[in-house]
């Protein structure tokens, strides 16, 4: 599944890519699920918000959380199987999957989705290991909004986060100079760590950047954030403390 290069890869740089974690025909029926979400056949009522913040009206990146609480069976699929099986092998064998997501950029949208750490939206856990796995339905390239990838930066701490547009997404400093970005065809994926800066440029083509996100931790971190009421549906917020 994973060789010691890439298990180090992850451990040294934060990130890691992989071309194929779905066959083709997963991804075809990845992505009937998924436009079912985004048409609204599949109704997501307050999972769904705009991570833009920009409000007008329409929406410029589609969030959705949770969608496998919407959708059980999507929970037991071969992606979230897969995704697991793997963040095991990076981050320790008590991982399991604490939430997903879609994250769907539309056509000429050109609306980037800021640097940040994805710790910065969480509560301050006392076991940091977190994996995030973000699997390319449609090929993610630059244009549409592939993701960026700062090496090294999930060994530093969290930067300064602010919220940006009307409770849009968190955004820290930081600028492509100091990243990478990985190019996938789709059913590829890349695992992050979650404190590994990251972003995506906005989508400039014709085309859907659909993203499914699913994101792996500790078991006993799954349970401290649910006794305190933290179950990745409630508004965006910058965690105040680092
Ligand atoms: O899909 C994107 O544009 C951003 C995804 C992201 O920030 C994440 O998966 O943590």
């Amino acid at each position: 599944m994973l060789n010691n290069t890439q298990i180090h890869f992850y451990e040294e740089n934060g990130y890691l890519a992989l071309s194929t974690l779905l066959t083709a025909e997963e991804v075809e029926c990845f992505c009937q699920v998924y436009d079912d979400f985004l048409s609204g056949k599949i109704e997501s009522g307050r999972h769904r918000s705009d991570l833009s913040g920009q409000g007008d009206g329409r929406e410029l990146i589609t969030q959705i959380m949770r969608p496998s609480v919407l959708l059980p069976e999507l929970g037991k699929s071969e992606m979230h199987r897969k995704a697991l099986a793997i963040a095991r092998r990076l981050s320790g064998e008590d991982m399991e999957v604490d939430f997903d997501m879609l994250i769907d950029k539309s056509p000429h949208t050109n609306t980037p989705t800021p640097w940040h750490q994805d710790e910065a939206y969480w509560p301050d856990l006392p076991d940091k290991r977190a994996a995030s796995c973000w699997i390319a339905l449609d090929p993610a390239t630059k244009e549409n909004g592939c993701m960026w990838f700062i090496p090294g930066s999930h060994k530093s701490s969290i930067r300064h986060h602010l919220q940006t547009g009307k409770a849009g997404a968190l955004q820290c400093e930081a600028d492509e100079s100091e990243a990478v970005a990985v190019e996938l065809p789709p059913g590829g994926c890349t695992f992050h760590h979650g404190r590994t800066i990251h972003y995506s440029r906005g989508n400039t083509t014709s085309h859907h950047r659909r993203a499914f996100i699913i994101n792996m931790r500790p078991k006993k971190m799954i349970e401290l954030e649910r006794a305190h009421g933290f179950d990745h549906l409630g508004a965006r917020k910058v965690r105040t403390k680092a």
